[in-house]
């Protein structure tokens, strides 16, 4: 396994399913050493294997890279955890075997989110800066949706809500998981690194969303504390919770107590309910005060660019956005750290 607090705080990649040569030669253009992965496209209806897992750490290492985070299982993995249904069980049999697997085969984080309506957005073809394209969330538009409503606004899940589920239930089934996985990641050196609910709003669809706000990170990190839970801190949803207001505090509190495991550095312009997502330095928040509250806190950790404006004769990965992301990113770490 890395010995992930020996290394300073640096600049990674990722936010991609699939290792190509390609890509891994990007990372390392882009001067990178850390890549994380974003539901690793791998064989496995209801787990993953050790020999699957290993073989993405051992591409990495051949590649002279880290594999430092898988973020996120399938959603198929634990939705019924997330709603309360019968079946949890049996799926938490498969997360204890998933992470067993990831301690097993060096993978030091597990990002994860408990949000099962998933991410949502209202466009994503609204123009920023010179024509960038990017995503957009407006709330209006979004609140009235009922459970089980077909729009296009949820994204990035695949979990059907049959009924409404407030968000008491929602934690409520967050601790039945948390209590039983926690020890699971003791024993096998995984960290959990716990993503926002994005949008983080009260309720999406029906189903509450728990992880919307500081109140409730604090209240998850004392509840269920230990050296292997933290924060996967998006500094994108923390930004969209009070327009930009908070973030340093939030990096404080929880930085100092060694909780942020890992940054996903973007930015929006506007409040929570009406925002858009656009490149980091034209957003609500100053990224030179964030890297450097980061680096006072002692941050060990990376940061990568998480979703980025499309730029011209970008491909569906946004090369270009995302290299001017990593670019802008190292030249902050270099200026705050020298
Ligand atoms: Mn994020």
């Amino acid at each position: 396994m890395i010995a992930i607090d020996t290394l300073p705080m640096r600049v990674g990649l990722g936010q991609f399913q699939e290792i190509t040569d390609q890509r891994l030669a990007y990372i390392k253009q882009c001067g990178c050493d850390d890549f994380q992965m974003n539901i690793p496209d791998l064989p496995g209806e209801e787990r993953w294997e050790c020999e699957d897992l290993a073989g993405l750490v051992e591409r990495a290492s051949a590649a002279g890279l880290r594999l430092m985070s898988i973020e996120n299982v399938p959603p198929r993995f634990y939705d019924k955890i997330m709603l309360g249904q019968q079946g949890r069980e049996q799926q938490l049999d498969n997360m204890v075997y998933t992470i067993q697997n990831l301690g097993k085969a060096g993978v030091p984080i597990l990002g994860y989110n408990f949000m099962p309506g998933g991410v949502w957005r209202t466009a994503n073809n609204t123009p920023v800066r010179g024509g960038a394209l990017a995503t957009s969330f407006n709330y209006e538009k979004a609140r009235h949706v009922r459970p089980g409503d077909r729009t296009n606004f949820g994204i990035w899940t695949t979990v059907q809500i049959d009924r409404e589920y407030s968000e008491e239930e929602i934690w409520n089934n967050y601790c039945w998981y948390l209590e039983r996985i926690l020890p699971v990641c003791e024993q096998a050196g995984v960290r959990l690194a716990l993503h926002p609910d994005d949008p983080p709003v009260p309720t999406l669809g029906g189903v509450g969303r728990v992880f919307r706000n500081f109140e409730n990170f604090r209240r998850a990190m004392d509840t269920f504390d230990s050296p292997m839970h933290g924060l996967n801190f998006c500094h994108g949803c923390w930004s969209e919770m009070r327009a930009g207001e908070g973030v340093l505090d939030a990096i404080r509190f929880f930085g100092k107590k060694g909780k942020i495991f890992y940054v996903h550095l973007r930015d929006v312009q506007g409040p929570v309910d009406d925002f858009v997502e656009c490149h980091l330095d034209e957003g609500n928040c100053d990224p030179v005060a964030t890297v450097r509250t980061l680096h006072e806190v002692g941050f060990q950790g990376f940061l990568l660019p998480d979703h980025v404006p499309q730029m011209q004769g970008d491909g569906s990965w946004c090369e270009r956005g995302r290299a001017w992301t990593v670019g802008y990113i190292k030249a902050l770490i270099a200026a705050v750290t020298s």
